[in-house]
């Protein structure tokens, strides 16, 4: 039987590795921002996204971007609210990327089906704001915050303490009577890390994989792949894909991306050749 994750009104089939489409309702993203910026352009390209075939939407209001000052929470549920209220009427699964605790609950009242946190339920009040809902949880780990936390990362062992995080957030989850079929864990590619603190983890993926909770990756256009190619934001279409695809062959069940058709192509033929 192939792995699930339980999300608000879905049960997500893991079985073949699922896309998770990015709607930025933002002035500010690092390679989006400004272009969905009001409520109906983000609309339409979330309609856009679920066309080219994303199997989750995330919706979010701030960005999050190295050097980023945090947004107050009343500005970003105003960005998201009228968007959210639009797309979870259209029957796809709908992720909120937040860590406010207040703009948890007002989605999870909508009906939002995950509640994806950069900073993994750390927020007092987060975890309540999840715990007694069905939603999906993403659990990703960070160094630091936002503003700073691409002036000095450091790690003794970035792939163990990423890993060994992840397992205590997920484990604070389960101690609140959270089902472990809720809960995904995500690495943090750029959150808190250098080059090669994200070569590390993709390198080693298996071991965060073997924590045994579904891994969902978010490389997109990220300066890794940068760092990778050389080619500027606008230009890491073929190095995001290549990323995404050996996180996918280390075992990640979920890609979250910004260019939905192509990555959905690249998986087709990934899965295809592999048989
Ligand atoms: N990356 C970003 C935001 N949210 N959530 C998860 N689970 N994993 C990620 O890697 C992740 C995330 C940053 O990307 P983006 O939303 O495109 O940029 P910005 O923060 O500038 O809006």
């Amino acid at each position: 039987m192939s792995p699930t994750w339980s999300a608000g009104r879905f049960q997500l089939d893991l079985g073949r590795p699922l896309v998770m489409g990015i709607v930025n309702v933002t002035p500010d993203s690092f390679s989006d921002g400004g272009a969905h910026a009001d409520p109906g352009a983000a609309i339409r390209h979330a309609q856009t996204l679920v066309e080219a075939g994303a199997d989750i939407l995330d919706v979010g209001g701030e960005s999050t971007r190295p050097g980023s000052l945090p947004l107050p929470q009343d500005a970003e549920w105003a960005r998201i609210g009228p968007v959210l209220q639009e797309v979870v009427r259209w029957g796809v699964p709908i992720s909120v990327d937040t860590y406010k605790p207040r703009t948890m609950r007002l989605a999870l009242d909508l009906g939002v089906d995950i509640i994806n946190d950069i900073d993994a339920l750390r927020m007092p009040g987060a975890e309540d704001a999840v715990a007694s809902s069905s939603a999906g949880i993403c659990l990703m780990h960070m160094q630091g915050e936002p503003q700073t936390m691409q002036q000095q990362p450091h790690y003794a062992d970035v792939v163990r303490e990423v890993g060994d995080f992840l397992r205590a957030r997920a484990d604070a989850m389960l101690a609140l009577g959270v089902p472990a079929s809720r809960i995904c864990i995500d690495p943090g590619f750029g959150f808190g890390k250098t080059l090669g603190h994200n070569l590390e983890l993709a390198r080693h993926l298996d071991e965060i994989v073997a924590h045994g909770y579904p891994v969902l990756v978010g490389v997109s256009r990220k300066s890794m792949i940068g760092g990778s190619s050389g080619r500027p934001v606008q230009e890491r279409l073929a190095g995001s894909l290549a990323a995404a695809l050996a996180c996918v062959a280390a075992g990640a069940r979920i890609v979250r991306v910004h260019d939905v058709a192509a990555t959905v192509d690249a998986l087709k033929v990934w899965t295809a050749v592999r048989g």
